[in-house]
């Protein structure tokens, strides 16, 4: 169940009481007859406000927190254990976050040709299909697809599993891919090194503002498809401005995966981070 989007991927076993409206709400009633609501607001509702950051019907805000760290804490153990194995091959980890069709995998398959002579492997991550695998597999990268069926994130179970049917060579980069969602994979820790969020031009300079999460947890922005920007009055500056609003340390590279414009920048991006992890464990070990 994913609590962090309460999009219910199972229900617990004997908790779905129905009609309990305990969750808290912060602009006034616990009842709300369909498009009706007495609180002055102007229509607008919001679920995230109390405790739990999310509401779902027949949990309480203290059993979600609870169910809620419960997966986390989960999560974050195979993470923890993900994060070892790469550490012990000198690969590096990069996670793809972003809504449907921003570009992820075309992204990755240009990438895949810029770094022709490193080592390197592809986790997709989609509710159906292998179309990604697919497309990857076509430039010769060895690439595992992962079904997530209903769910609609990656995790840390899903990816160790990947890992290991990938046998990664030494110094690799992995590329993770993950399922086409701006929410919940925001929440769940791969064990990646950096999670990347790939943002496309024609989604709209507020889309920072609306999904600060996935935004905050990302270490780099991409703005792909920059190409397109004339063509749908795209201000940059907007998307770039809102980006730092919710995240100012976030770093942004203007991309066209089309085009090929920014690409440089992005590969010394993955590069130097590839090689200051590198460098941090090595002195680590001689410390
Ligand atoms: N014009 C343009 N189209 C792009 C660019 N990057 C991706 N696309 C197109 O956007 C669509 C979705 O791309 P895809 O890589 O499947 O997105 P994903 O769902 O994030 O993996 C495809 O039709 C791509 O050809 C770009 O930089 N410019
Ligand atoms: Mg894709």
């Amino acid at each position: 169940m994913c609590t962090v989007c309460g999009c219910g991927e199972g229900k617990l076993a004997g908790e779905d009481h129905g009609h309990h409206h305990d969750h808290d709400h912060a602009h006034g009633h616990h009842h709300h007859p369909r498009g009706h609501s007495h609180d002055h607001s102007h229509g607008h509702l919001h679920f995230g406000t109390g405790p739990a950051g999310t509401s779902v019907p027949g949990l309480s805000q203290s059993r979600l927190i609870e169910v809620e760290t419960d997966i986390l804490a989960r999560n974050d153990a195979l993470a923890l254990g993900n994060r070892r194995v790469l550490a012990a091959l000198g690969a590096y980890a990069v996670n793809l976050v972003s809504s449907p069709g921003s570009g992820k995998t075309t992204l990755l398959v240009k990438t895949i040709e810029a770094l022709s002579a490193t080592p390197l492997a592809v986790i997709e991550g989609d509710q159906q299909t292998e179309n990604d695998a697919d497309r990857i597999r076509a430039t010769g990268a060895p690439a595992v697809q992962i079904n997530t069926g209903k769910g609609c994130h990656l995790d840390a179970h899903m990816v160790g599993n990947a890992m290991d049917r990938l046998a990664l060579k030494p110094g690799s980069l992995l590329f993770i891919e993950n399922v086409g969602n701006l929410v919940c994979p925001a929440a769940f820790d791969l064990g990646e090194d950096a999670k990347v969020a790939i943002l496309s031009v024609t989604e709209g300079e507020d889309k920072p503002l609306k999904y600060p999460d996935m935004f905050t947890a990302a270490s780099l922005a991409i703005l792909n498809k920059t190409d397109l920007a004339p063509h749908c009055d795209a201000d940059l500056a907007a998307y770039e401005a809102n980006l730092k609003r919710v995240n100012p340390a976030i770093e942004i590279l203007r991309l066209s995966a089309r085009t090929g414009e920014g690409m440089g920048a992005w590969i010394a991006w993955l590069r130097a981070r590839h090689a200051a992890k590198t460098l941090a464990q090595t002195s680590a070990k001689a410390g």
